[in-house]
């Protein structure tokens, strides 16, 4: 057989692909071990002590799936076990000793008992299993929302979140902003799941279980919880080039943080005359046909409402830190922080970039 024919050939295949998955598994294990100094560096938006573990839930329905979590665990954990102890038993005790060539095992034609055993114990497992999931499902699963809950609007778009609040008049982006629930004021908050594009998946480890954000259909979600903070959270569902880029934060105010919030939300903007000639220039460029800002001209719903940008602390959904610097950056060319991102760079000079920015830092 020369070196060409094709059986040769795939034989040779079948190396390469073996070596290609040991070399892969490595640097998967180069990368795990390497990856918190990489994306915990300067540059990352992610706060690496924030991170979420759906093994610390501090809201309602994250606690439910923990605690069903922890019961599939233990029971896969015991199966394992028996089977892995039944197991290193047998190869020990029965091994192949010298002399054994001879002689034929003893030969067992059936056992009622054994074989009763095998079936009902597993069909048991089974059946607690799914009994202790539909519970789950059934506490976790609200079509509607519960009494006295604060509603949200979530949007998934290509790649952001757009956050509605009905009730009070308030769109914003990428960090969603609740209260916190209390035993003398149990205050959930109810999401709506819906997609501008292609299907996401909302995902805060820490608050509740992950869930599909389909277009054409509205998916329901709720929080509750009794711990202030900031909870990250990622779409779950691969939606396109950036979906490693497109996080979201929550964070869980008090009572009187989240009124403060609001009110800040609501108010006018405020007219800076010292940077008018970035605010003529925003309302005189494409920006105002993607972008909504109240106040002006600006009612596009394209990208993410620029209405009191400076209170959130990412731009990008968690690509860049919100801050001068970072907006200059994004302004000259959006794809530095998210390559296939659906903000074109505009080609705007360097100066009419410091009035854009100039301007945007002042909507506070
Ligand atoms: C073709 C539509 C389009 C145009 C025109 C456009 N943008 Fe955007 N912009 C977007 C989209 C989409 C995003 C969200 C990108 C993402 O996070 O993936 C965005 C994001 C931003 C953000 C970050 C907001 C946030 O909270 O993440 C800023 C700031 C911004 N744009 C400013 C501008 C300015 C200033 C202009 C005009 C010079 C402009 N944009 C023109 C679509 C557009
Ligand atoms: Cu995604």
């Amino acid at each position: 057989m020369t070196s060409d024919t094709p059986g040769m050939r795939r034989f040779r295949c079948r190396h390469r692909v073996g070596r290609g998955v040991v070399s892969t598994v490595l640097a998967l294990v180069a990368l795990s071990l390497a990856l918190p100094t990489v994306v915990g560096g300067e540059e990352s938006p992610i706060e690496f002590d924030q991170i979420s573990n759906m093994f610390e839930p501090v809201s309602v329905p994250a606690q439910r799936i923990r605690e069903l979590a922890e019961l599939v665990i233990a029971i896969c954990a015991g199966i394992f076990l028996v089977v892995g102890v039944l197991l290193t038993y047998v190869i020990i005790r029965f091994r192949a000793r010298p002399g054994d060539e001879k002689r034929e095992p003893p030969q067992v034609y059936g056992s009622n008992n054994l074989e009763a055993a095998w079936t009902i114990i597993p069909v048991i497992i089974v059946v607690v299993l799914f009994l202790a999931t539909a519970r789950t499902i059934n506490e976790v699963e609200l079509k509607e929302p519960m009494e006295g809950a604060l509603e949200v609007t979530v949007v998934g778009h290509r790649w952001w979140w757009e956050f509605e609040y009905p009730e009070y008049g308030i769109i914003t982006a990428n960090e969603l902003h609740i209260p916190v629930s209390t035993p003398e004021r149990p205050w959930p908050t109810f999401l709506w799941l819906e997609s501008q594009d292609v299907v996401h998946s909302f995902w805060v480890p820490r608050l509740a279980g992950k869930t599909d954000v389909v277009p054409n259909r509205r998916n329901t979600l709720w929080i509750d919880t009794a711990e202030p903070g900031m909870y990250l959270g990622q779409c779950a569902e691969y939606c396109g080039t950036q979906h490693a880029h497109m996080l979201l934060r929550v964070y869980v105010h008090s009572e009187e943080d989240f009124d403060a919030w609001v009110k800040a939300q609501q108010a006018p903007e405020v007219v800076d005359a010292s940077v008018a000639d970035g605010r003529n220039l925003f309302q005189r460029t494409a920006c105002i046909n993607c972008h909504t800002l109240d106040g002006t001209v600006a009612d596009g719903t394209y990208g993410p409402s620029l209405s009191h940008l400076m209170s959130r602390k990412t731009i990008g959904a968690g690509a860049a830190f919100n801050n001068a610097e970072n907006l200059r950056k994004w302004v000259q060319d959006p794809a530095l922080f998210k390559p296939g991102v659906r903000m074109p760079d505009m080609k705007l000079t360097s100066e009419e970039v410091d009035q854009l920015v100039a301007y945007l830092v002042t909507l506070k």
